[in-house]
């Protein structure tokens, strides 16, 4: 095929293959250091335009962004028609076109086009955006010589968070029946609904006031474009807006930035670089610091939303998804008490998103704040229907039209900072919350996460839901041995799909023993699994 030969020929030229290693399309997408993703991103954009063709021509996106890692890196995630991520079985093609060499090009998007039934004159649209790191424009740039190389439509969004893109994506493949395609319709639309639900409410004890981290990345600005939209209904102070300081500065795992003088009382939110997890926190009264993580959330959401479908006089069923790093607590708490169906996933949206998907109404969360909650059609078709049916009573429709504005708030198509921000505000605001209100349902275990620098993270294999380990010989073994000597004692370890470690997580009844088990397990995977530089140490 003369234009599969042209776009090959144009990347040996133009973006030739730069790195040697072995590089895997990962948790989400590829990254790493920005310095030789060129090529990357011009075959990644080769692989949109086969997407879209394979598609039948439907619009597919791609995002420059590499979210919560160092400003050094950078990297691509690549979107599905729905706005969802590109599907694990097209995964290996990414990975494939990742590591073949230049004279390899041709032929890998041949065997591509052969193994998918592609008719490659279909036409094909890729939709693209960038977070603000240093690199992206360079990088959007490699991606659109790549998408036009094969006689792809670009529309590139410039800078937008990565919700932003799933969302325009899904409005142009549902002839804007999930809402009009730019970041205008986004902000109206997310914003009409947070204040439908919230006019006329004057609650007592919630303060309208937030203050949010932004990690000096794309929500900075986006942020800002999102209060004029509010006009003044919800207070937010920014910090960490992208003015001066580091992206991701002091972002970790659970994405807490200091930057915040927390003060008693102060309800805080903190985002990641390219808008997609968000994590709440406070000062307890006794001043203790209080994480309300992506279970807190995904608790919250559950509940608020299983009161709505009660009281709408639905049967609907409900259920939460989690991945293992889900608090112990939370899990026993939904299951326990809320008396909610619980699913547990291997980490990475596109499991969580796929698995909700079993549910009418799935709520899906990650720890790290990652999450969303989605509507099957069927449910959607019903949940409105309730709320115009004019036989109802009052208070039964006006619970199903509750129900409907709040559809209204969700970005179903991904886990959305911006959007849990405005559904936490609601629910709080109805329920006339603190965060402490919120923080009484459970207490969370202590809990701790480590890294472990190994020479291949490959040679860690995990099941159940990465709960545990299946090589290298021993490994599992040794954590079933350790974690039995710790009350509330749970531990586990998996290659991280986004940086080059091995992450170890580890909960116990203290936060020492947590520590320290998290600490002895690392050992363990240092010993076991081939470890490099330094040792781990114990978490203070
Ligand atoms: C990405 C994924 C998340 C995942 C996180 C960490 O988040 O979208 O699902 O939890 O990476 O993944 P890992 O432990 O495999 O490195 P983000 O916000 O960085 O795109």
């Amino acid at each position: 095929m003369e234009i599969l030969k042209k776009a090959a020929e144009n990347g040996r030229q133009n973006y030739p293959r730069s790195l040697q290693t072995t590089l895997l399309y990962g948790t989400a997408g590829i990254r790493m250091r920005a310095d030789n993703l060129d090529y990357i991103l011009y075959r990644m954009g080769l692989l949109s335009v086969l997407f879209s063709k394979f598609r039948k021509g439907q619009v597919t996106g791609l995002m420059v962004t590499a979210s919560h890692n160092p400003v050094e890196d950078n990297g691509v995630k690549l979107i599905d028609t729905m706005g969802e991520m590109m599907p694990i079985s097209w995964e290996k093609h990414a990975t494939k076109l990742l590591n073949v060499s230049d004279d390899m090009l041709e032929s890998s998007l041949e065997a591509i086009v052969k193994e998918e039934g592609i008719d490659i004159d279909t036409p094909a649209v890729v939709c693209t955006a960038m977070d603000t790191r240093p690199s992206s424009a360079q990088l959007s740039r490699a991606a659109v010589g790549g998408i036009n190389a094969l006689g792809g439509e670009s529309r590139s969004f410039g800078l937008l968070t990565t919700p932003q893109l799933h969302y325009i994506v899904c409005c142009l493949n549902t002839n804007h029946q999930y809402g009009l395609p730019t970041e205008d319709g986004y902000y109206s639309k997310l914003t009409a609904a947070f204040l439908k639900f919230n006019k006329g409410r004057r609650p007592s004890r919630y303060l309208p006031r937030l203050h949010v981290d932004l990690a000096n990345g794309v929500s900075a600005p986006k942020i800002q474009a999102l209060k004029t939209y509010l006009g003044g209904a919800l207070d937010i102070t920014t910090y960490n807006d992208g003015s001066s300081g580091k992206l991701n500065y002091q972002v970790r795992g659970q994405l807490v930035s200091h930057s915040i003088d927390l003060a008693p009382g102060m309800r805080c939110a903190s985002f990641d670089g390219d808008g997609d997890r968000i994590v709440y926190f406070y000062r307890r009264k006794g001043g203790q610091f209080a994480l309300l993580d992506g279970d807190k959330i995904a608790t919250l959401f559950a509940s608020f939303l299983s009161d709505l479908v009660k009281a709408s006089g639905l049967k609907l069923n409900l259920g939460l998804v989690q991945t293992a790093y889900a608090n112990g607590s939370s899990t026993k708490y939904i299951t326990e008490i809320m008396k909610v169906p619980v699913a547990c996933v291997p980490t990475g949206v596109k499991h969580l998103h796929h698995k909700a998907g079993d549910f009418d109404i799935g709520v899906y969360f990650e720890a790290n704040g990652h999450g969303t909650v989605l509507f099957s059609e069927g449910a959607q078709k019903t949940i409105l229907h309730q709320a115009g049916d004019d036989s109802l009573d009052e208070a039964t429709r006006a619970a199903a039209g509750q129900l409907v504005t709040a559809m209204d708030m969700i970005n179903q198509t991904v886990g959305d900072a911006i959007s849990d921000l405005l559904l936490v505000e609601t629910i709080l605001a109805v329920r006339d919350w603190t965060c402490g209100d919120w923080d009484a349902a459970y207490t969370d275990l202590p809990s701790v996460l480590l890294k472990v620098k190994v020479e291949d993270r490959t040679i860690v294999k995990t099941t159940d839901a990465e709960r545990r380990a299946t090589s290298p010989p021993g490994l599992q073994a040794a954590i079933d041995e350790l974690v039995a000597g710790y009350k509330f004692g749970r531990a586990f370890v998996r290659p991280s799909g986004t940086e080059d470690v091995m992450r170890v997580y580890a909960e116990a009844d203290t936060k020492e023993h947590a520590n320290k088990l998290a600490y002895e397990v690392g050992l363990q995977v240092y010993n076991l699994a081939r470890g490099i530089g330094e040792k781990p140490q114990c978490p203070a």
